[in-house]
């Protein structure tokens, strides 16, 4: 089984699986997250199957900001760019990477205690 058929963004990339999107574009969707952690959480992910940031290349670098910028604008659309916003990247076990198709979490609406869990 190829990784866009037994991934789960991939299969949500490919509209094979509902999401709420807010974005998309040639390069990235952005959607809902399914069990929000604050009144906004949305996840901005690429199109191309990136396992997790450990795993990106130099050939990457102008993806990996366009997901930050993309993320900045959702941020001002739902907004929460003045207030304040927090962007995550979970990379690996046990930073609490759960999904292995690198994204973003979009994450604001309430004050966020740090440091992080
Ligand atoms: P992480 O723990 O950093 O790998 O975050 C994975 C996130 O993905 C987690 O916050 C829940 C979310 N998620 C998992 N499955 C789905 C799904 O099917 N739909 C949506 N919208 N979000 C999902």
């Amino acid at each position: 089984m190829s990784a866009s058929q037994s991934c789960l963004f991939c299969r949500i990339v490919a509209g094979e699986l509902h999401a709420e999107r807010v974005y998309e574009d040639d390069r990235v969707v952005a959607f809902r997250d399914i069990n929000p952690q604050a009144p906004v959480h949305l996840l901005v992910i690429p199109r191309k199957h990136l396992v997790s940031l450990g795993e990106a290349e130099a050939e990457d670098a102008g993806l990996l900001g366009h997901l930050l910028l993309c993320g900045r604008e959702l941020a001002r659309q739902e907004g929460i760019l003045e207030r304040g916003y927090r962007t995550v990247i979970n990379t690996n076990r046990e930073a609490g990477q759960t999904v292995f198709h690198l994204h973003v979490h979009v994450l604001g609406g309430r004050f966020l205690g740090w440091p992080p869990g």
